[in-house]
């Protein structure tokens, strides 16, 4: 029995060890003045012996400061199928915004189309059941046309679509 509550108590021990040594390493020291020596902190504590006898309890002046985690970073990819046909493309509008990795997948229903947009150095092709892919990084704000730059027929120069970038 009595093994069994100071094994309890060996591993409580480990675990609260393990937890403020590892708060102990994100607050670092307090800002401001470098007299490291002030009174009232560390009583006279080894500092290389986290196994001692209670001394977790001591320090718990600034236990409520966890630094918020960093916001997942990183550009956000959106993705868009656009169908092409005589003369159209469906969406004729994409919205997206800035600083988003835009990838298009360009199919087309009859004919080959294109779709290009100029402002961001973007032109995919396709043909047939052969759809094209490509894409771009919407880095600036605006409204931006689009348009068919494979020629299609008649309303070819009429084909055209919008971009928003917010
Ligand atoms: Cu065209």
């Amino acid at each position: 029995m009595k093994a069994l509550i100071a094994l309890l108590l060996a591993g409580l021990l480990l675990a609260f060890g393990c937890a403020s040594y590892g708060s102990q390493q994100q607050a670092p020291a307090p800002s401001g003045s470098g007299a490291p020596d002030t009174t009232g902190g560390s009583v006279g504590g080894t500092p290389s012996q986290p196994s001692g006898t209670g001394n977790g309890n001591a320090g718990s002046g600034s236990g409520s400061q966890v630094p918020p985690p960093p916001p997942p970073s990183g550009p956000s990819v959106k993705e868009f199928t656009v169908e092409s046909s005589q003369f159209l493309f469906s969406p004729s509008t994409i919205t997206v915004s800035k600083g988003d990795v835009v990838k298009i997948t360009l199919t087309t229903a009859d004919v080959p189309h294109g779709i290009a947009i100029p402002d961001f150095g973007f032109s995919v092709k396709a043909s047939p059941g052969q759809p094209g892919v490509g894409q771009f990084t919407a880095d600036k704000t605006g409204t931006y046309t689009f348009f068919c730059n494979v020629p299609c027929g008649s309303g070819h120069r009429s084909m055209k679509g919008t971009l928003i970038v917010q």
